[in-house]
């Protein structure tokens, strides 16, 4: 055993996530090398909290075995000088930069003046991982702090599979905005049904590894029962052989480009309808008012569930309910009538893992008038609950 990290879950209750040394020390060296192109002369930055997966794998145990000119900072922009992460890519010549979609949200919010007003000419990879990245969010990155010259590698992979599982190998993979593009070699990827049968190009299933890599998790810590039952019993073996269930909604194109789509449980039934909450999300954020949102789903007794969406605007908009009207309207236009949120909370900030995921199963609670229920631990700033309660 190298390391057990925990992750909450959709319980709420912590399943410890424990990593070999041979084989994640293997997984983590390659595929940096692979995804990033990392070469002797690049200096590489990854803007991961170090106690998340992509911390261990990618600040810590990738870099240090390549031998990578690795930055490391501690901290966040700060009012003082929000700025600051781009003082450092000008300071120390960055040539690669691996950040998360909520970062990059809060980047835009924060306004392209501030990285305009510095030389970005050192960057050549742009990377991301922790979420599907909106459109919104990947233009800009692109445009602004990629100068429309930099491929963007989107990473998917998890805390349990140790290192990146779908990724472009950069200059051989064409990119797709939105996409991970293709399982690394070695890795077999697929989306299934839930019987196990693979479903055809550009049909929702859920995406599963055929076929076991260096990186994989071998247990949860004291409960090989919960590993074996959470991610191998899922879905049935088929033929005999056992397939891993990431717990992630997801497609495939014409090309074998994968599409994730969330969380499995992370999707909102309405009358039959399912949606995915980053469907939805994806669409407010589209409007120029939206900085980012949060949707989920509250019981309904009509509908079987009812949307609810947890709403920050941009600095210059302010609340009111004139604008949550054309919000609603916004996203029937973009998605559908189905998809109209019943209710639109405003509201300062979300709550987030610091890892920038957000915990989804809270606002689930706030918005069903339930108590918070499960471990809150992961939880990055604790005001954010008690403000939320009292707008809610
Ligand atoms: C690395 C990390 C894992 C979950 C995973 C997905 C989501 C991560 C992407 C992504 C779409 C991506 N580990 N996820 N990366 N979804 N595109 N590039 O995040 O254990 O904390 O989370 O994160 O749902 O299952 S994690």
């Amino acid at each position: 055993m190298l390391f057990i990290l925990y992750t909450s879950g959709t319980t709420g209750k912590p399943k410890g996530v424990v990593h070999s040394t041979g084989g994640y020390n293997l997984y983590s060296h390659i595929t940096l090398k692979w995804a990033f192109d990392l070469k002797d002369t690049d200096v590489y930055w990854c803007t991961a909290d170090i106690g998340w997966i992509t911390g261990h794998s990618y600040i810590v145990y990738g870099p240090l075995s390549n031998g990578a000119t690795s930055l490391m900072y501690e901290g966040a922009p700060r009012p003082t000088n929000p700025g600051c992460l781009w003082d450092i890519i000008e300071k120390y010549g960055v040539n690669i930069f691996y950040t998360a979609p909520t970062a990059i949200r809060a980047f835009i919010k924060m306004g392209e003046h501030l990285p305009k007003a510095r030389n970005l000419s050192s960057l050549r990879l742009l990377g991301t991982v922790g979420e599907p990245i909106n459109p919104e969010a990947w233009m800009w990155y692109y445009r602004v702090i990629g100068q429309s010259r930099c491929p963007i590698v989107d990473t998917w992979w998890q805390t349990e599979t140790g290192g990146f599982m779908i990724a472009p190998l950069p200059g051989a993979i064409p990119t797709k905005p939105g996409s991970a593009t293709r399982p690394l070699p070695g890795i077999l990827a697929d989306i299934v049904d839930l019987e196990g049968n693979a479903v055809e190009a550009n049909n929702g299933g859920y995406l599963v590894v055929k076929y076991p890599w260096p990186g994989m998790m071998r247990t949860v810590y004291g409960n090989p029962d919960r590993f074996r039952r959470t991610y191998w019993e899922h879905i049935p073996p088929k033929d005999g052989k056992y397939l891993y269930f990431a717990g992630d909604g997801a497609r495939k194109d014409d090309d074998g480009y994968f599409w994730v789509m969330g969380r499995v449980d992370d999707v909102i039934n309405v009358a039959g309808h399912r949606l995915g909450t980053m469907e939805i999300e994806s669409a407010l954020v589209s409007h120029e008012s939206v900085a980012e949102a949060a949707v989920v789903g509250r019981p309904d007794q009509l509908k079987g569930e009812d949307i609810v969406a947890f709403v920050t605007l941009e600095d210059k908009y302010e609340a009111s309910d004139e604008l949550k009207e054309q919000l609603k309207r916004h996203v029937v236009q973009e998605i559908g009538a189905i998809a109209r949120p019943g209710e639109i909370l405003f509201s300062e900030s979300l709550p987030k893992t610091r890892s920038g995921k957000i915990m989804r199963r809270l606002l689930r609670n706030l918005a069903s008038g339930q108590e918070i229920a499960g471990d809150t631990s992961t939880l990055e700033d604790r005001t954010v609950l008690d403000k939320l309660r009292e707008g809610a």
